[in-house]
């Protein structure tokens, strides 16, 4: 594997969760596999979870890691080329990707959506330039429009808790203060359409996501109705992304805030979340704490879904 950004640099999504999975029996099993090899994580944005599961999974596969925050000691970077650097950018991103590729063997980068421009969002033009210019391979760490490590973890755990074939998936939109990204739900989107599950989306009117990840998914706008008899509830907040309201919040409306009533809707489903998760916007302090909440299991993955990616990729060097 060389790059890692959605569902089909998997290939065999039945496979790969199989690799996970036994991975999970045996996380050390690989422990020399990454002997005198570098992974180099780079974050323009927080993050507690793919940090310390990333950094654990490359530690499990015998890696050396080291983690690069641009915000905090870096130089500040320039990404659009033809500026006159006269600003407060110290560093171009088209020296600094290579650099950063010299002293490594494997990339993890982490560049959100900045909501400043559709396209350049949307064409992934951070994370691509990653790709081109560092000459390693490069995995998504939550990128513009992606977070599939969050969503092969989801894949894993609905995995091991499904009491069904084929269990009935909804992934909810939730209110929440600020404006985040789409990458969460595209990616599940992504993930779910190739998985054998029965996928609902639910959203207010004007949160469609975009269709490249939708691919026809059923919409239902009304979120109870969405509920019932599901088997695993998803929920997240995210920014609007059809145009003209790219990026912006259109509604806080704590009606669709997941509590206890909603989950009796559902066939005894299990509760989830990528986390960070804000309690009593998205989900109530009930609902995380039941026994049907899986969030913290669900983070856990975030580990073996890490080292799958890094396996696939120390095997291809
Ligand atoms: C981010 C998001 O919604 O994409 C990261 C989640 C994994 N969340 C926040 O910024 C709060
Ligand atoms: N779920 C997730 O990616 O969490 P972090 O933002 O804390 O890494």
């Amino acid at each position: 594997m060389r790059t890692f950004t959605n569902v089909k640099d998997l290939g065999d999504l039945n496979q790969a969760v199989k690799e996970a999975l036994e991975i999970k029996k045996n996380r050390f099993a690989y422990k020399n596999l990454g002997e005198n090899k570098t992974l180099l994580m780079v974050f323009f944005n927080s993050s507690l979870r793919t940090r310390l599961s990333t950094q654990k999974a490359g530690m499990n596969l015998g890696m050396n890691t080291i983690v690069l925050d641009i915000n905090q000691g870096a130089w500040k970077l320039e990404t659009e080329r033809g500026v006159i650097m006269d600003g407060d950018k110290t560093e171009h991103i088209l020296e600094a990707i290579p650099v950063m590729g010299s002293y490594c063997d494997i990339i993890g980068l982490r560049a959100f959506a900045k909501y400043e421009n559709k396209e350049d969002d949307y064409t992934e033009k951070i994370l691509n330039q990653f790709i081109k210019y560092s000459g390693k391979p490069v995995f998504s760490m939550e990128a513009a429009t992606g977070h599939p490590l969050q969503a092969f973890a989801d894949l894993i755990t609905i995995e091991e808790y499904k009491k069904k074939e084929r269990p009935k998936v909804v992934m909810t939109w939730a209110p929440h203060p600020k404006a985040l990204p789409q990458a969460v739900p595209n990616s599940f989107a992504d993930f779910m359409n190739e998985a054998n599950v029965d996928f609902v989306i639910t959203h207010p009117k004007g949160y469609e996501l975009d269709e490249k990840f939708v691919r026809g998914a059923k919409i239902e706008y009304d979120q109870k109705k969405a509920l019932e008899k599901a088997d695993f509830v998803y929920a997240k907040n995210w920014a609007a992304y059809t145009d003209p309201n790219y990026g912006q919040i259109l509604s806080k409306d704590r009606s669709w805030t997941i509590n206890t009533e909603k989950m009796s809707l559902t066939d005894n489903g299990y509760f989830m979340h990528c986390l960070p998760v804000r309690r009593n916007m998205i989900v109530t302090d009930e609902v995380i704490e039941s026994p049907q909440s899986i969030v913290v299991q669900e983070a856990a993955n975030r580990e073996i879904s890490a080292q799958t990616i890094l396996k696939r990729m120390l095997e291809n060097l």
